[in-house]
């Protein structure tokens, strides 16, 4: 089954509407520009969600060939919880995609495995994709363990999804230490974990959901490297960070093929 390759633009806690909308713009007029083909790689843009308002306005208003999304969801449905944001708002904004269980949502404020699953099930029931984050850090990686923690994270975040859901949902591999770090794992590193989430979904789903699922690599891709990684067979994209944040850059990244 041929999975469209997706690039996706975390843009982080970086940007206020007016650069938001700016980079919006020169993204389009870039991609326009290039010829970019849509049916080649899928291009989405993850905004603070302060500025997914303006993208919104500007995707529709514009027509542009652009998905957005947000970087993080409530894992509650609504009500008394100060400050969270539903997967019913996002789905409201027109957001396709949500970002869950990011490396740093994972460090810096304590998200589990059962909160990450929380949160995608929550963006599941909106029509809303997550991207799942999963990947080790440097020592597991230095122990060897990678493969194993990142399995293991895998399973808790997507645990009583139905196979149907998982096919659907896009998984990212982010290994903590090449995040913003300049350290990129290299392309058989990316595809050796790639391989294993595919292969894990095939045992725990199907093999139709292992063959449908998008498997993405995140940590410090840049137009340099995104070539050597897609050629890896079970890789289908690219959670892109610092680099989304540059118009030409991403829009390269975007146009790899
Ligand atoms: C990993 C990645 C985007 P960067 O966090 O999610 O960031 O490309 O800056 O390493």
């Amino acid at each position: 089954m041929a999975r469209t390759p997706l690039m996706a633009g975390n843009w982080k806690s970086n940007l206020n509407h007016q650069e938001a909308v700016v980079l919006v713009q020169k993204l389009a007029w870039t991609l326009q520009d290039k010829k970019h083909d849509a049916a080649r790689s899928e291009v989405v843009v993850i905004p603070p969600f302060t500025d997914i308002r303006s993208v919104q306005t500007l995707v529709d208003g514009d027509r542009l060939p652009i998905r957005y999304g947000a970087q993080d969801v409530s894992e509650h449905d609504g009500g008394a919880y100060t400050g969270e944001v539903t997967a019913a708002m996002l789905a409201k904004l027109g957001c396709s995609y949500v970002v869950v269980g990011h490396s740093e949502r994972r460090e810096y404020h304590g998200e589990t495995d059962a909160v990450v699953n929380a949160k995608a099930t929550r963006a599941l029931a909106a029509d809303i994709t997550p991207i799942v984050c999963v990947g080790e850090g440097l020592e597991v990686r230095q122990a060897g363990d990678h493969v194993a923690y990142t399995l293991d994270q895998l399973d808790g975040s997507l645990a009583g999804l139905t196979p149907e859901q998982v096919a659907g949902l896009v998984v990212a591999y982010e290994p903590v230490w090449a995040i913003g770090t300049g350290e990129v794992a290299t392309p058989e590193d990316a595809q050796e974990v790639c391989a294993a989430i595919r292969s894990r979904i095939a045992e725990t789903c199907s093999s139709e959901a292992a063959q449908a699922v998008r498997i993405l690599y995140g940590g410090s891709v840049k137009a340099a490297n995104i070539a050597a990684i897609m050629a890896k067979s079970d890789v289908d994209g690219a959670l892109v960070g610092g680099a989304s944040l540059q118009a030409e850059e991403f829009a390269a990244i975007a146009r790899f093929y």
